[in-house]
This record gives structure tokens, C-alpha cells and sequence, in this order.
């Protein structure tokens, strides 16, 4: 069974190298000293300023709207995982949709003024596979409106800017980022939030563990998302490989585009790198998408509709209507994508899309 992505597993030992520490240590979670080196060497490796490891990135963006002490609603893009709409829900506030731009597949930036009320409280971008949002654009609608801008950018690990080469993690008031198992970087279950202001990572770091500031001192309302120090040896010993992954990945990204036509390829937006977090392709219509999964299906490959459903059309969030997100989601099927695919398997992938196009 190929499926649409794999985990990448370090080598045991490598893996139980960071295990005998924490053995070593007796103490498995709060701020270990593991969860301390994965830290500083992410903060290293991404280039940005302060990180701060969670448990994972659904929770890492509660937190965050919790920090910035958001009200009413807030404007997000209805293309993405449900978790980006439905932490909204969990922590109190209304997402408002605005469609996407049928070339990058992010929130259109001309469409989110018009979306903006007193009751907005910020806009919640998704880097969506890793492509980057138009960043400047937004930022300017942010400041004119004088809301906030939190990036989801759970497949943006790694992602630069192509003219200064700055971490895309940088743009905005804070991003935060899904190390679970499904990503090219991960941590097993985890996640992490980036600010250039420490003030807000030291807020959201009291939030991540209880609200407690001392010994015998709470300050404020809580939860319990800290890294524990057995995902954060699984991040250390992923990220001793980090090149090997993300090189993987653009080989198999590119054999692909050598395979398939590319009218079945969603542009590529040309401000940032590609961390070739998701191969997506785009068919003509539903039919023909249903048509090519099940084909792929029945030689045992597991594409997925990611994103599927249109986030607008979920039961809690109201009439809300997004043309261009719906038609998008119901013809668009992620192919696998993990460093470890077989230019055979990829071959054979492209070689059972071809057969079932009418091109
Ligand atoms: N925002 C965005 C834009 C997101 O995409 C996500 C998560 C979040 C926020 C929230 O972050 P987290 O709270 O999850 O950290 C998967 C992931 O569970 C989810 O993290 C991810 N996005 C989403 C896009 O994909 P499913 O329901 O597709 O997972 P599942 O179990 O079907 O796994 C997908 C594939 O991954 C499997 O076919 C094979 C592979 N896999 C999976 C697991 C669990 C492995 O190889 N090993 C594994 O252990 O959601």
C-alpha cells in the first residue's frame, strides 16, 4: 500500500541516543532539557528569533488567540484543514470566509477588506502546502484595519522568501506550525508557535502550562500543550536528517512534473521556496477527480482530497459561500509525497493518472 505520505522514522539508535537522556534524567515532560535543545536548534535552523515547542499545532493556535485576546471574528480561508476553522470554534470565535485565489489556492488578499467589520478581530492566513501567502498584501489590510495576523503555517516548516531568503515564519503577528507525524518535520504529535516578539512567547508559554508563573503562582487562565521530551528526541533525531528529507521530497516533486501534464499542477507561487510538503494535482471536475482516486485506489495507492470539504460548508459555521474554494476542493487530490517514493512508484502513479484522463 502506498499512502499518501510516510512518516520518517530515524534510525532507532538515533532515535535512542536522545531515549537513554531522558532515562538518564527521569524526567519525561514541563520543559525538559530535551524540549530545551530542540528549542534552540530549531530556532537555528528556521532563522527565526523565538519558538516555542507545543504539543500540537491545533492547540498551539488557541493559544495564541488566547494570547492576543481575540473577539468575534475573525477572516480565514475556507481551503485548508478543519482544524483551522474548528480551533476558531473551540475558543469562542466566528470565522468569516473569504474565497481563495484559484492560483496560489491561499486567501485572496484583494477580497479581505471588503470582509472586515468591528467585530473583526484578525485574519488567519493558511500557507496552505507550504505556499506562501501574499504576506505584504495582507499585512497591509492588517495594519489599515488595525487587526491582528496569525499565519497557520502547519506546512510551512522551512519555507524562505526567494528574494531575502527570510523564513516565511517571520511575516505577521506570529505563525504557528504542526509537527505531527503526517509533516516532513515532526515530532510525533507536536507543534510550535513563532513570534518576533518575545513578549507574546513568553505569554503564550505561561498559557501552555496552566497559566502557572512560579512555584506557587498562577497568573490567569491556562491549558496543558507542552512538548513532552520523548517527541522532542523524535524531533532532534528527524531533524539530524532534515536534508535528506526535504532534498527526497524535491526529487520526488520533480519527477512528477516530468510524468504529469502540467495543466494538472496548481501554480507554484513565486515569492517563496517550495518545501514540497504535498504533491496536489487539480482535475476538471469532480468526476473525473473520483475517477483517478479510485483508480489509484484499486492498485493499492491512497491518494487523499486534501482539503475536502470547502470549510464553508461545514454544519457550525453558518451560510457562508466560497465558489472558488468549493470548486477547487471537489476536483483536487494530493498524490504521495514522503523522500522515500520510488521514481518506480511515482511512475506508476502518474502512469495510472494518464490512463484515466481525457486529455
Ligand atoms: N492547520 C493545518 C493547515 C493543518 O493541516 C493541520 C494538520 C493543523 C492545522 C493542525 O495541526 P495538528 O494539531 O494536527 O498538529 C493529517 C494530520 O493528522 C494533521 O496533522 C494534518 N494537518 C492533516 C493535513 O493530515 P489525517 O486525518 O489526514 O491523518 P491520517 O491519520 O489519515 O494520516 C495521513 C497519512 O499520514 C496516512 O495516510 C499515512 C501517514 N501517517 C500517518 C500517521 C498518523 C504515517 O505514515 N504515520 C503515522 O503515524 O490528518
Amino acid at each position: 500500500m502506498i499512502l499518501v505520505t510516510k512518516t520518517h522514522l530515524p534510525v532507532r539508535k538515533s532515535f535512542e541516543k536522545y531515549v537513554d537522556r531522558i532515562y538518564a534524567s527521569n524526567w519525561l515532560t514541563n520543559f525538559g532539557q530535551l524540549e530545551q535543545e530542540l528549542t534552540d536548534k530549531l530556532k537555528e535552523f528556521l532563522e527565526v528569533d523565538n519558538l516555542l515547542l507545543t504539543s500540537n499545532g491545533t492547540l498551539a493556535m488557541q493559544v495564541v488567540y488566547k494570547a492576543l485576546c481575540l473577539t468575534g471574528e475573525v477572516i480565514t480561508t475556507p481551503f485548508s484543514f478543519v482544524a483551522t476553522t474548528s480551533s476558531l470554534d473551540w475558543s469562542g470565535l466566528k470565522p468569516i470566509f473569504v474565497d481563495i485565489d484559484i492560483n496560489s489556492l491561499n486567501l485572496d488578499s484583494k477580497l479581505i477588506a471588503d470582509k472586515i467589520t468591528s467585530k473583526t478581530s484578525a485574519i488567519l492566513p493558511v500557507h496552505v502546502f507550504g505556499r506562501a501567502c501574499q504576506v505584504e498584501e495582507i499585512q497591509k489590510v492588517a495594519d489599515a484595519n488595525n487587526v491582528k495576523v496569525i499565519y497557520d503555517a502547519a506546512h510551512a516548516f522551512n519555507v524562505r522568501m526567494n528574494n531575502t531568503g527570510e523564513s516565511i515564519l517571520n511575516f505577521g503577528d506570529v505563525s504557528t506550525l504542526s509537527f505531527h507525524a503526517a509533516k516532513l518535520f515532526h515530532t510525533i504529535e507536536g507543534g510550535a508557535i513563532v513570534s518576533k516578539d518575545g513578549n507574546l512567547i513568553k505569554e503564550c508559554r505561561k498559557l501552555i502550562n496552566f497559566g502557572i508563573t512560579g512555584y506557587d503562582q498562577i497568573d490567569g487562565g491556562g491549558i496543558n500543550c507542552k512538548m513532552n521530551e520523548f517527541s522532542a528526541a523524535m524531533g532532534l533525531a528527524v531533524l539530524e536528517n532534515i536534508d535528506f528529507i526535504m532534498d527526497g521530497r524535491a526529487k520526488v516533486d520533480d519527477l512528477y512534473r516530468k510524468f504529469l501534464p502540467s495543466e494538472l499542477i496548481p501554480l507554484l507561487v513565486n515569492i517563496a521556496s517550495n518545501n514540497h510538503s504535498y504533491f496536489p494535482i487539480l482535475l476538471k471536475d469532480e468526476e473525473e477527480c473520483l475517477t483517478v482516486r479510485d483508480a489509484l485506489i484499486a492498485n493499492n495507492i491512497m491518494p487523499r482530497r486534501y482539503f475536502y470539504p470547502s470549510l464553508d460548508t461545514l454544519s457550525y459555521v453558518g451560510k457562508q459561500f466560497c465558489p472558488i474554494s468549493r470548486n477547487i476542493s471537489s476536483r483536487i487530490l494530493c498524490l504521495p509525497m514522503y523522500e522515500t517514493l520510488l521514481d518506480t512508484q511515482i511512475q506508476q502513479i502518474s502512469n495510472i493518472i494518464m490512463s484515466e484522463l481525457s486529455l
